[in-house]
């Protein structure tokens, strides 16, 4: 087996940072190493197959990145990015595992749902890869189905209280859906926006000839995501279910996490880049040669961009400041503005929601060390140490400790990385929604299980060289 030495850096966990070397024997990591030791009066340096150079540099637990939709079925398309594409993107950026969304579609079967997904991903993904399942059709036989998920592997299902005649499920379904995530441990994931009454208001716009994609924001108003987080909250807290609730936008949601957390329930959030950096007010402004007011079709979403105005994105960065929120993922839903946005022309309700950023959640991130929003910890705790425990791959993933798998990135605190589309973009899409951002920061050398597969700007990898993550359940259960 190839033993590799990273030497010289700065090894940072979610709880501190310590100059170290980490060797790596196989697949995983077997030791941290004071910097510069000698074993049997040889250096380590001298007897390993291979010596990454990290001085200066940052040497972290690879990302993970526990919401994506690689070829997501949405809107009569789907999603742009392939497991093969989407997962190499994601390497370049620093992310070393997804978990990504098997869908269950009305009427069909979980099992067949959940069998399609394994399909799809096999054999094509540059990182290791595991599952949610989502729950579209909440029936008795997909509630005997989701009884068993946990023994494939997968020990969380996400519900929709959004999207009615597609994934939406009613009260009664969670209701359900929620005592079996109470029964088995299975985390329940919400996308928490009333639908229903969103679906009237987006109607409503479309009467008075409010077409453009910036209606998208004004009918999914910050009122239909609190009342649904708060609604989602009190069924978790009469079922006993831990409940995981996604992409939050409003400042008003997470006053309904935090209100619940204080009062001991097992209650946790994420948000994404796009709700840190990105506001109703910049999609509103958005025009371009190419598409004019348009534009804004770009970043059409689900839960939608929020008011600058109005402070969310100041409450999402200090929400996870104070814990509570507790990770970042993208919600990779990549489509492309050809064929795909354009869908939605002439009515909003039919642009396919979803932002691409799985290749630079990481930058990202790192950009908010830099500006004093989050510290260098943080910053790993919230992209890959929560996300390993929150899904029940901690100790394999998420740290780097003898045993743990060697997915590694070195990262270079004095390199840059230009975003765009001519740039360093290797994501399925014909635009960036990060056009023009500036890191100051670069992901240098990636490592999956011990495999350098990003050297520099450089894929090395090899599709296929993802494996099947089985999960357990969520360390954060009590
Ligand atoms: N939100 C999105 O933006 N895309 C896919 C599904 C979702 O909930
Ligand atoms: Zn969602
Ligand atoms: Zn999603
Ligand atoms: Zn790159």
């Amino acid at each position: 087996m190839t033993t590799t030495l990273i030497s010289g850096g700065t090894v940072v966990s979610a709880t501190g940072r310590a100059a170290a070397d980490v060797l790596i024997d196989g697949e995983q990591v077997v030791a941290l190493l004071q910097p510069g030791s000698e074993l049997l009066g040889t250096s380590v340096a001298a007897s390993v197959d291979r010596v990454i150079d990290a001085t200066g540099k940052y040497v972290i637990p690879g990302g993970i990145d526990a919401h994506t939709h690689m070829q997501l079925p949405f809107g009569g398309t789907e999603a742009s990015d392939t497991f093969e594409s989407g997962t190499r993107a994601a390497a370049h950026g620093g992310t070393t595992s997804i978990i990504d969304f098997a869908v269950q579609t009305y009427g069909q079967r979980i099992e067949d749902g959940l069998a399609a997904w394994h399909e799809k991903a096999a054999g094509n993904c540059a990182i290791d890869y595991g599952f949610h399942q989502i729950v579209g059709d909440v029936n008795e036989a997909s509630l005997a189905a989701m009884a068993k998920l946990p023994d494939e592997g997968i020990s969380s299902f996400k519900l929709f209280m959004a999207y009615p005649g597609v994934f939406y499920s009613d009260d009664a379904q969670i209701l359900k859906a929620m005592q079996v995530s109470r029964d088995t441990g299975m985390l329940t994931m919400m996308h928490a926006e009333n639908g229903p009454a969103i679906d009237v208001l987006a109607q409503q716009l479309v009467d008075q000839g409010k077409t453009d994609p910036y209606y998208h924001g004004i009918a999914r108003a910050w009122e239909m995501e609190e009342e649904a987080t708060h609604r989602a909250i009190m069924l978790a807290k009469l079922t006993g279910a831990p409940l995981y609730v996604v992409h939050v936008s409003a400042k008003q949601a997470v006053e309904q996490l935090a209100w619940a957390r204080d009062k001991g329930q097992n209650v946790y959030g994420e948000t994404c880049p796009q709700y840190l950096y990105l506001s109703l007010e910049d999609q509103l402004g958005a025009s371009g040669p190419e598409w004019g007011s348009f534009e804004g079709a770009k970043w059409v979403c689900s839960t939608p961009l929020r008011s600058r105005e109005e402070g969310h994105q100041h409450s999402m960065w200090q929400a996870l400041r104070t814990n509570d929120l507790q990770m970042v993922s993208t919600d990779h839903c990549p489509f492309c503005m050809k064929d795909q946005k354009e869908l939605g022309l002439s009515d909003f309700r039919k642009i396919p929601n979803g932002i691409g950023s799985i290749e630079h959640r990481m930058d990202l991130m790192y950009q908010g060390v830099v500006t004093g929003e989050i510290t260098l910890e943080r910053w790993v705790e919230l992209t890959s140490t929560t996300p390993a425990r929150m899904f029940g791959l901690y100790g394999r993933k998420g740290v780097i400790q003898p045993g743990a798998d060697a997915d590694i990135v070195v990262y270079d605190p004095n390199g840059h990385t230009s975003i765009g589309l001519e740039k360093t973009h290797h994501m399925n899409m014909d635009y960036s929604a990060w056009e023009g951002y500036e890191i100051d920061g670069k992901v240098d050398t990636v490592l999956s299980r011990g495999k350098v597969v990003v050297e520099g700007d450089a894929y090395v990898g090899a599709k296929g060289d993802g494996r099947f993550l089985k999960r357990g359940l969520s360390q954060y259960l009590i």
